[in-house]
């Protein structure tokens, strides 16, 4: 909508914010520095909304929790820009200039009255509208969001929604606001760049467009580079399905990461070759015909980018293990023992240079300038002189015009029922890291959380008649997995919670796989289960004592 794919405005910048609305990001746990930056600019007296299913950890220092119900984001947003025009509150000036689109947003907006989103979100009709005014007559106001966002069928239309808001009050362009989502990985800003997407080549230029396939195959020597390969989610359903006779996993542990992992286990049991690029064993190489083995950061030199992207060097400090190499040298033995003759870079920084030649928002970043630059550059970084670009979109939109998308409200794809009476979210905690391939052969980590758990509200508990500490079952349409119960005020009635870390209880043999209708992400945050207790005797340590074990004091 407004022309890049990467947060709007720098890290640097949140301390300086007045407003801060973080929606669908735990950030304490998930980005804990940029979380402090947070509270730095919360003691500073900027204000902060959150809006969350649970009672997160920020939520405590939030001027307003609005605690919607999963997946309702679509109308708790369209209703806060509602609100914005009801009290003649956008920025008519940037949106005459800027945008394209308004007469059609404005139109749609009707039907998202505070009435009806009390009752869809479960949130007070008077807390949507304070969090709307407070937006839109702040102007150093930010948008932070994460994957409470993203991942469900809906995710697109929950980022346009966010993005008309960002649009309609012209917070767009300056220092301290914008539009920041949020990366997950230290360098998944640098892989989409670099083109590890099956929409983009580097510099996300268009697999689409022919003038760019042209222009990389005739780099590359190959004539004309293929258009749009299958997304993830496609690709686990042509393995589930047999489409996929081979695949190369590098750096991602599929079977505990992917929505719905039995039927993609079942899919692995049956592909004729599987290669894992790998620094560890996980559950997924048990079904590798050849693991090769990759060197971890710091066996190796390069660059990572993060989520305000900025290029930053990282070192190699220490020699690899055994046969271990650089992912990269691994690539082009690969691709030459295919047949293609790839060049033989030395470096990584020969590999750099390359996308640099052929990507515009690159072209003034090398190794060598970042060697004399500590504190990395930020892109678009256009020449060898230009500075790079700390918040993006100064003096309007960088595709000229910012475009309003009208969205309509679409319930998640698996709703509760009588069989499957909860709604099950997952993600993440403080101490574990996504598969947890690294994080769980640490003690420390394990101590403060080591096994599976669920976030249970006490007045289901008492329903179920399960006590805080007991083990269950948690049965979805896809699978079952053990869990311990914590009985937690941070969950809603009728809703749960599980982090995604546990391969001996992956959350993900429950998930639904029903993917994003534009960017296939899988509905990680929304589906239906049961609950059957397993009747044990002795609950472990109660969740109160787990709590305060995890709890940092901040
Ligand atoms: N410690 C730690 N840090 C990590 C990671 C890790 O594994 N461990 N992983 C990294 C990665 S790869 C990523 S992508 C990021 C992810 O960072 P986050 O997205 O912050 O992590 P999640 O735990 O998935 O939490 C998403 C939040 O969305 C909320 N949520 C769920 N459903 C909805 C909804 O319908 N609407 C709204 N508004 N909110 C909802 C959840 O309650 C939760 O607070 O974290 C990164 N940082
Ligand atoms: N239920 C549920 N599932 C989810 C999510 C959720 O919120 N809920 N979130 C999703 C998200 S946002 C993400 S990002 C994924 C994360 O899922 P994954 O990408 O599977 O998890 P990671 O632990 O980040 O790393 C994957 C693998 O990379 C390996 N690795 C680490 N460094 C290197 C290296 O330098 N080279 C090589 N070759 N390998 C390396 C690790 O050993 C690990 O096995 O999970 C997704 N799955
Ligand atoms: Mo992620």
């Amino acid at each position: 909508m407004f022309g890049a794919g990467a947060m709007t405005n720098s890290i640097p910048e949140i301390r300086d914010t007045d407003l801060m609305f973080v929606i669908g990001s735990n950030t304490t746990e998930a980005h804990p520095i940029i979380a402090m930056e947070m509270k730095v600019a919360r003691q500073r007296g900027a204000k902060l909304i959150v809006a969350d299913p649970r009672r997160i950890w920020l939520a405590e220092h939030a001027d307003i929790h609005l605690q919607l119900r999963p997946g309702t984001d679509v109308f708790l947003l369209n209703a806060m820009a509602k609100v914005i025009v009801d009290e003649n509150l956008v920025d008519q000036e940037f949106i005459a200039k800027h945008t394209d689109g308004w007469p059609a947003l404005r139109e749609n907006l009707s039907k998202f009255t505070l009435e009806k989103a009390e009752q869809v979100t479960g949130v007070p009709a008077a807390d949507i509208r304070q969090a709307a005014i407070w937006y839109a007559t702040t102007r150093k106001a930010g948008v932070y969001y994460t994957l409470g966002i993203t991942e469900h069928t809906h995710g697109t239309d929950n980022v346009y929604s966010l993005a008309n808001l960002v649009l309609m009050t012209g917070h767009l362009g300056v220092r301290s606001a914008g539009m920041n989502p949020l990366r997950g990985q230290n360098n998944v800003q640098g892989a989409n760049d670099a083109g590890a997407s099956p929409v983009f080549y580097p510099g996300y230029q268009r697999a689409q467009d022919e003038d760019v396939r042209r222009k990389f195959g005739e780099a590359w020597g190959i004539g004309e580079a293929p258009g749009p390969g299958l997304n993830l989610n496609q690709m686990m359903k042509a393995v589930e399905h047999g489409e996929i006779k081979a695949m190369y996993v590098m750096g991602e542990d599929i079977l505990i990461s992917e929505p719905n992992c039995n039927a993609l286990e079942e899919g692995l049991k049956n592909i004729e070759f599987l290669v894992c690029q790998e620094i560890f064993h996980n559950m997924t190489t048990e079904y590798a015909h050849v693991v090769l083995p990759g060197a971890v950061f710091a066996e190796k030199d390069g660059v990572f980018t993060n989520s305000d992207r900025r290029v930053q060097r990282v070192r190699k400090a220490v020699n690899p293990p055994g046969e271990a190499r650089p992912d990269w040298e691994i690539l082009i033995e690969m691709a030459r023992a295919c047949g293609y003759q790839m060049p033989q870079y030395r470096n990584p920084g020969e590999i750099y240079a390359e996308m640099a030649s052929l990507s515009p928002k690159f072209a003034g970043i090398s190794h060598e300038r970042l060697d004399r630059t500590p504190w990395g550059l930020q892109w678009p970084c256009v020449s060898e002189d230009d500075p790079g670009s700390d918040y993006l979109h100064k003096g309007g939109p960088l595709i000229g015009k910012g475009l309003f998308q009208t969205v309509e409200y679409r319930p998640s794809a698996e709703l509760p029922d009588d069989a499957y009476p909860l709604v099950l979210s997952t993600g993440r905690v403080l101490y574990q890291y996504n598969a947890a391939t690294q994080t769980r052969r640490d003690a420390g980590t394990n101590a403060k959380a080591g096994e599976n758990f669920i976030e249970l509200h006490p007045d289901d508990a008492k329903k179920y008649g399960v006590q805080d500490g007991e083990h269950v079952k948690i049965v979805s349409r896809r699978g079952g997995v053990k869990a311990q119960v914590w009985l937690s005020g941070r969950v809603q009635p009728g809703c749960v919670w599980m982090p995604m870390h546990f391969a001996e209880a992956a959350a993900n043999r429950l998930t639904n796989d029903a993917g994003d209708a534009v960017t296939g992400t899988g509905e990680y945050k929304v589906c239906a289960v049961n609950l059957l207790p397993l009747k044990e005797k002795k609950p472990a340590a109660s969740g109160a004592e787990l709590e305060a074990v995890r709890h940092p004091q901040d």
